[in-house]
């Protein structure tokens, strides 16, 4: 299950950098057919699964959201 997480982190993680910003989720959802979501709620989601505060998403972070 890690290994699917990981794929589906590096696949919004656009940079490589290993963190998921707002800009990136919002890039890819766009890719993805749906360009109307707005900063704001792009951020809204990635402050939701955060938990260091630093408003962007580590791997460790993604995956505790997923219960792995
Ligand atoms: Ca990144
Ligand atoms: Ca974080």
């Amino acid at each position: 299950m890690t290994a699917a997480a990981r794929k589906v982190f590096d696949r919004y993680d656009v940079d490589g950098d290993g963190q998921l910003t707002a800009e990136e989720y919002r890039q890819v959802v766009a890719e993805l057919g749906d360009p109307g979501v707005t900063a704001e709620a792009a951020q809204d989601l990635i402050d939701t699964i955060d938990s260091d505060g630093d408003r962007k998403v580590s791997f460790e972070e993604f995956r505790a959201s997923m219960g792995l």
